[in-house]
């Protein structure tokens, strides 16, 4: 059943219908009864298995191709009239070139398929700052996937009106062709295609497609920023909470940080970590002068390894219930699913994420590096009771992180707004599990927006800092590194739940309560001001982190931040005339600096 009379929504559905010609069209109204049909179609048809449903209700599983895993950056194209539009980081194509050739690829590609036409929103419907998209797709999955990660259904509809405000996603799976695999978005025309893909980020069109890059082109023209940042909110003992966003890279510890469970001796005291969200903001500026930030999704797409009780207890919680896992290892003896380090119990006679039997003893791994948990928000034991609120939650600080085994500390923060802006522009993050003495590979991620970014890079830079100059009220900026190497390749500092001790350290220059260290790169705190207790974590051997080892990574190396310099100056190079003059400036005086250093 048709599900409204919007002449945009019908025409361009129409239009969509006639490209790729399914047999059937379905309007998704967001009914549990609905949900619940496609759900059962997938069983049959093998796209998903019903896992153990007393032990995991309203739980499946999905395995994808063995040659869709990822997001595909290389294939991921932002389609603008010109490529300065795009900028010097972005793959461009020119949209009608684009719109051509995808139309050759998707022509006929829904024949004996059936189309799902699902409205969502990305944020609450009804919220001011929500806005609606429409996804038009051949795969239950991605329906499925979608009901969680957004707000799916007539209400959305209903929402948008007559109005020709949306954004037009197509996905089809064709024949999952990795040569045609291509996801193009055009900010000027709020449109998304995507093709030969089923997985994640690629296919789940709200997602990094629209909520980012997209959204960022919109943000840009109309005042606002879409953004990689978890959100979480820090209660005091006193009830007081204040929230702070992160700009992580991908895998780099958004969902870890946005759940995170401090130590105990911080429990006992009555502080709590809650969760805004974990992977995209939103950014305002609020009446007081000051950013307030809106997750605009509805549930996480967790990174599965690595997740478990010890790590990230409210992750873990949050995947016992209407959860869908891909590419994790399936037990068919008791309906289960299990992944790498998850628990030292791997099941005996199970099947890895290619679908083969899988042996732990093996050395392969069971579930893909990049498998992943679709969870609801509203799982979350520590979902934040504001994680809904229209007008957001106000910023105290922002913090940037990334992998560095060398070069950045543990955190440092900027001397104020524009030299924070600078700080996130030359954010980097190496590759990862790095061998025993071996370095990651730098690549430069600013903002951890580098995918993600729906115009030039450079105008992007200029409008963080022009959004710096109508804020009254910023939040401070900060930078953090919770992966630092010793030499033998292993992490220094513990990481997880003892992240808190840094975010209690920023929380007090929020409050003006602790004094800082002014070095050539930022304020860094004093070793003594972090606090250590009952922390208790050995590196390596009988190598237990203490403050002397805080010490080592609390430190500003002249000669790996030089090096770093000439790195931020190639990046800067590519921009030309783009590039913000006050960023060339936070350069040199970074250079300066150093080279003062004694
Ligand atoms: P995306 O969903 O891809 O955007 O990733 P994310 O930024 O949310 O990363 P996530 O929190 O899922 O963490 C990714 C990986 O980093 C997991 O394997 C974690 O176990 C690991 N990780 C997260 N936080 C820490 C930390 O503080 N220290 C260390 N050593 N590893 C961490
Ligand atoms: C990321 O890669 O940053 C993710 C997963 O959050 S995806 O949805 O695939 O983009
Ligand atoms: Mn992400």
């Amino acid at each position: 059943m048709v599900l409204t009379n919007n002449k945009n929504v019908l025409s361009w559905v129409d239009e969509m219908v006639s490209l790729v010609t399914p047999d059937r069209v379905v309007w998704i109204d967001g009914s549990e009864e609905q949900l619940d049909a496609l759900r059962a179609e997938a069983v049959a048809n093998g796209e998903i298995i019903k896992l153990n449903q007393e032990k995991l209700p309203g739980c499946y599983y999905h395995r994808t191709a063995l040659n869709d895993v990822a997001r595909v950056e290389n294939r991921t194209f932002i389609c603008t009239p010109t490529k300065e539009e795009a900028g010097p980081t972005n793959n461009w194509m020119a949209p009608s070139e684009a719109y051509a050739m995808a139309s050759d690829i998707f022509r006929g590609s829904m024949k004996g398929r059936t189309m799902y036409v699902i409205p969502f929103s990305m944020g609450a419907i009804g919220s001011p700052f929500a806005k609606v998209g429409i996804e038009l797709t051949d795969s239950i999955y991605v329906v499925l996937n979608m009901n969680i990660m957004t707000r799916i259904g007539k209400a959305v509809l209903d929402m948008l009106g007559d109005s020709n405000d949306f954004v037009r996603g197509l996905h089809s799976k064709c024949e999952m062709d990795e040569e045609k695999r291509y996801i193009l978005q055009f900010p000027q025309d709020n449109t998304i295609w995507s093709c030969n893909s089923g997985y994640g980020g690629n296919v789940l069109l709200g997602k990094k497609c629209f909520a980012l890059r997209i959204a960022s082109y919109q943000g840009w023209k109309q005042g606002w920023m879409a953004e990689h940042m978890l959100i979480l909110g820090i209660e005091k003992p006193d009830g007081d909470i204040t929230y702070i966003a992160g700009a992580f890279p991908s895998a780099c510890g958004k969902t870890n940080l946005a759940m995170l469970i401090p130590p105990q001796h911080y429990l006992d005291k009555g502080y709590k970590v809650w969760c805004v969200g974990d992977d995209i903001a939103w950014l305002r500026i609020n009446e007081d002068g000051g950013l307030s930030a809106v997750n605009p999704e509805a549930g996480f797409f967790g990174v599965a390894p690595g997740t478990n009780d010890n790590s990230n207890p409210n992750a873990l919680a949050s995947t016992r219930k209407d959860t869908i896992f891909t590419n994790v290892v399936y037990n068919p003896e008791d309906g289960t699913v299990w992944w790498e380090g998850l628990d030292k119990n791997p099941p005996k006679n199970a099947f890895d994420w290619k679908g083969n039997p899988w042996n732990p003893a093996s050395g392969e791994k069971g579930a893909h590096p990049n498998s992943r948990f679709t969870s609801p928000a509203i799982n979350c034991p520590c979902i934040s009771e504001k994680w809904e609120d229209p007008a957001g939650v106000p910023l105290s600080a922002i913090v940037f992180g990334g992998r560095r085994a060398k070069t950045a500390p543990l955190v440092y923060q900027s001397r104020d707004w524009q030299h924070g802006v600078f700080v996130g522009s030359i954010m980097a993050s190496e590759t990862t599990a790095a061998a025993a003495g071996a370095v990651g590979v730098v690549r430069r991620d600013p903002m951890a927006m580098l995918p993600f970014c729906g115009y030039n890079m450079g105008d992007y830079w200029a409008h963080w800092l022009d959004m710096g100059k109508k804020l009254t009220n910023p939040p401070l900026i900060f930078n953090v590194n919770w992966f630092r190497l010793n030499e033998n390749g292993k992490f220094i500092w513990p990481g997880f739940g003892d992240n808190f001790r840094v975010l209690e350290w920023i929380l007090k220059r929020c409050e003006g309560k602790v004094d800082a260290v002014e070095t050539a790169i930022g304020y860094l705190p004093k070793a003594e001001d972090i606090d250590l207790e009952d922390l208790d974590y050995t590196i390596e051997g009988d190598q237990k982190f203490n403050l002397e080892t805080l010490k080592e990574i609390l430190t500003v190396e002249r000669d790996y931040w030089l090096e770093d310099a000439k790195g931020i100056k190639e990046l800067y190079a590519k921009f030309g005339n783009h590039l913000p003059k006050e960023l060339a400036d936070e350069l040199n005086k970074l250079e300066e600096n150093l080279n003062n250093m004694n």
